[in-house]
């Protein structure tokens, strides 16, 4: 059994589709950021650096007692190497595979993430970051496009845990003004990905992007903006 730590957002989306689509049992604890759950001593000794998504799985495959990931990239890895599915064996695909998957985790994610933080969560507006995320983010989908142009799946012809790593940041473009219509063959290969019965479990009910983190505007309390962004996000790792 895994422990599957979430809350509600594309990166929790990533692990939640990717163990349905994988078949491994897993329990779903859902935590509210806005709330600060996740800034307990007890959730840093499962990933120190309090973000989520993390996993905790009580049967590893190499023994040892139960072992905990953090990162998104390092848990879908992690559940690809378990099942032995959602990474292609061809050695050339595999490596085509996580050269995607990086560039997710460390490029249209943190990008999308400061377009988010400066449009939505800013206390004042900053217009030379919020062009510069928004930009960037503009750029990194035009290389998705036009990859997505030449191949059915990020890594060739094989659906893999770098398209499980992209597809949820779909339904996060709208909250920065950024319309995935405008990439056609992005629109065109999302929409077939998010009709797998996998993608529709993992993002249903309990899955699903709370309306709270999707305003356009946010709308914090002092509490919840320390807990994201402030002084007790920073002192829980501390703690
Ligand atoms: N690089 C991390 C990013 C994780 C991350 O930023 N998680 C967000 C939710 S999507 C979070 O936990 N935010 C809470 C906070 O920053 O206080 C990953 O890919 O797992």
């Amino acid at each position: 059994m895994i422990d599957l730590h979430f809350t509600g957002t594309p990166n929790g989306q990533k692990i939640s589709i990717a163990l349905e689509e994988t078949g491994l049992p897993y329990r779903l604890i859902n935590y509210d950021i806005f709330e600060g759950d996740h800034l307990t001593p007890a959730f840093g000794r499962i990933n120190p650096n309090h973000k989520l998504p993390a996993i905790v799985d009580h049967d590893p495959p190499f023994g040892g007692g139960p072992h905990a990931v953090f990162e998104s990239g390092a848990i879908l890895q992690y559940i690809a190497e378990k099942t032995g599915r959602l990474l292609p064996k061809d050695p050339r695909q595999r490596s085509v595979a996580l050269q995607w998957l990086t560039w997710q985790v460390a490029g249209l994610g943190p990008m999308g993430g400061q377009a988010s933080h400066f449009l939505r969560y800013a206390p004042e507006r900053y217009d030379y970051a919020i062009r510069r995320y928004t930009l960037e983010m503009q750029r990194l989908l035009t290389v998705l496009e036009r990859r997505l142009g030449e191949a059915d799946y990020l890594a060739g012809d094989e659906y893999s845990i770098a398209d499980i790593a992209v597809w949820p940041g779909r339904s996060a473009a709208g909250v920065v003004n950024i319309d995935i219509g405008q990439y056609p063959h992005t629109h065109r290969r999302f929409s077939r990905i998010g009709e797998r019965p996998a993608v529709i479990r993992g993002r249903d009910a309990e899955r699903a992007i709370p309306a709270k983190y999707m305003q356009q505007q946010a709308r914090l309390t002092p509490e919840q903006w320390s807990n994201m962004f402030g002084e007790r996000m920073h002192t829980a790792v501390n703690l």
